[in-house]
Formats: C-alpha cells, sequence, structure tokens
C-alpha cells in the first residue's frame, strides 16, 4: 500500500513536468519609439488693479472723483503679469507692490483686484503675508500721548497700523465689486494683528486638498489655464461688512499710529495638484465655515 502511494506522487511529479515544459513562451515586439519626459508647467502669474479712496490707478495715475488720491499724481499699484513665482516655499521678491502708501488717514480705505493664473496645469494656490517692520518711526508729540511705548527702534514691532488696518479679501469674479455670490475670507473686516495673533505671518489656503477659497470651501485644485480674482479691500479703521456694503470708519485710530510704518511681503504659491492629493498649505488662519 505505501509503494502504491510513492508511485502515484511520482507520476504526479512527473506529470506536472511534463505541463511546465510545454508552457512555451509565445513572443512578439512592439516598439515605441521617440518616447519623451515633458515636464508640465506650473507658471504663476498675477496682476493688479489698485483702488484707493474709490479713485482707480490707471495707467500709472490716479483717476477718479475723490480728493485724494490727488487726481492725476502717480500710483503703482496697477501693474500688469507677474511671472516669479518661486515654488510654495520661495518667496517673490519682485518690485512691484500691491500697496504703497505713505500718507495714510483714518478712514482711508483701499482695495486691490489681483488675479492669479495657473499656466495649463491645475494646482494648490497658497497666501503668505509676512510683516517685515511695524513701528513707531518718529514719535510726534501727540503720538506720546496716546502710544505710552513709542520708540523709534524700527525692530521694536510695537507700531499702531496692524491693531488699526482692517482687512477683507473675497473671491471677486473681476470688476472689483463684492457681490452677493462671492466668498469672503475675513468676515467683519479683521485686523491685520488679530489674523497674525501675535505672529509675524498670515498663511492663507486659496486652495488645497481641504477647501478652496473660489468654490465656497470645497476642495480642489485652481484648474489650469483659468483666471482668478481676489478683491483685497483694507481701511484704515473699523471696517464693517454689511451684506456687500463694506464701510470704513477712521474715528477709532487714535494718534498712537501717527506717523507708524509698517511693511510686509505679500505671496503667492502655486505647486501641482496631480500625484500630490493630499497637499495641504500651511495656514494659520482658518475662514469661518
Ligand atoms: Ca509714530
Ligand atoms: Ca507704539
Ligand atoms: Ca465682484
Ligand atoms: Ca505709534
Amino acid at each position: 500500500m505505501k509503494r502504491i502511494i510513492l508511485s502515484l506522487t511520482m507520476i504526479v511529479a512527473v506529470g506536472a513536468i511534463v505541463i511546465a515544459s510545454t508552457g512555451a513562451f509565445f513572443s512578439d515586439t512592439e516598439t515605441s519609439t521617440g518616447n519623451t519626459f515633458t515636464a508640465g508647467e506650473i507658471d504663476l502669474t498675477i496682476d493688479s488693479q489698485q483702488h484707493y479712496n474709490g479713485n482707480s490707478c490707471i495707467n500709472g495715475f490716479w483717476s477718479g472723483s475723490a480728493a485724494y488720491p490727488v487726481p492725476g499724481s502717480v500710483c503703482f499699484g496697477t501693474w500688469g503679469q507677474i511671472d516669479d513665482a518661486q515654488g510654495l516655499e520661495g518667496i517673490n521678491v519682485t518690485s512691484e507692490k500691491f500697496f504703497t502708501f505713505n500718507d495714510l488717514k483714518p478712514g482711508d480705505w483701499g482695495e486691490n483686484t489681483i488675479s492669479l493664473h495657473v499656466d495649463s496645469n491645475p494646482a494648490w494656490v497658497c497666501a503668505n503675508i509676512k510683516v517685515k517692520s511695524d513701528y513707531d518711526v518718529t514719535c510726534t508729540e501727540p503720538e506720546e500721548a496716546d502710544d505710552q511705548d513709542c520708540s523709534t527702534d524700527l525692530n521694536a514691532f510695537n507700531g499702531e497700523i496692524a491693531e488699526n488696518l482692517s482687512l477683507a479679501w473675497w473671491a471677486d469674479d473681476g470688476d472689483s465689486v463684492l457681490e452677493g455670490n462671492e466668498n469672503v475670507f475675513f468676515m467683519n473686516g479683521s485686523k491685520l494683528s488679530t489674523l497674525l495673533n501675535g505672529g509675524d505671518t498670515l498663511k492663507l489656503t486659496l486652495a488645497d486638498s481641504l477647501q478652496n477659497f473660489f468654490t465656497n470651501l470645497n476642495s480642489g485644485p485652481l484648474n489650469g489655464g483659468t483666471t482668478y480674482y481676489v478683491g483685497m479691500q483694507w481701511c484704515f479703521g473699523d471696517m464693517v461688512i454689511n451684506g456687500t456694503t463694506i464701510t470704513c470708519n477712521g474715528a477709532p485710530v487714535n494718534n498712537a499710529s501717527q506717523s507708524d510704518s509698517l511693511t510686509a511681503d505679500i505671496s503667492f504659491s502655486a505647486v501641482q495638484s496631480r500625484n500630490n492629493s493630499s497637499f495641504r498649505c500651511k495656514d494659520t488662519y482658518k475662514p469661518a465655515i
């Protein structure tokens, strides 16, 4: 009985070998020539159209009916497409400025409409505001009455601009006017100092894997070849957004901010979304949902 079983085992083994030897490798060759790997582009371009107290910066000069900024005087906040994105961690250093104001008065307000355009490929887009200085510059006599710690130290970070500068950003359609269907980032005109929350950098998500500013907070990248607009409104004082009406009240701004100065770098960065599905901007501020 034991022998028979051994014989069967051997037969099976031999059979297996026979089967294997009949498994010929059919073959054929198709040749694909000229394969190329060309890197796609993530190329962010930005432009800016500036408004100040209702006047518009057009072709380098202020235009409009407001007395200040003086119509016909030079302006710098409207410029064409700037193409210098350095990638997500890069800092854009450009000669173009969104804001260059040297005679702010309480109650002044303005708006820059910026356009963002990512060339051909969908991309995640983040924004970054980094305050470089915020100081008292000089200490005038009326200023010292309201500003006990006034100093001329550039590195003191004790100026009073950030705590009086209100901001509102919205996903504009390009007409520079806030409308009912346009998502507002900073509700009720938050003060810059509040948004900074003790730090010097405000990081914002325009589009990442969890939220998209332009589609009412649903996630998804910005499409390639499409222009997106952001309305960036500011007010030197208290900003109130009532529906789509934005008002600026300069009354609460006292003499503590006289002659003070704040400088900041504002950058936008884009990064590919393909094969990068879980990307997050490192935001320090999230809009209320
Ligand atoms: Ca000052
Ligand atoms: Ca101060
Ligand atoms: Ca609009
Ligand atoms: Ca001051």
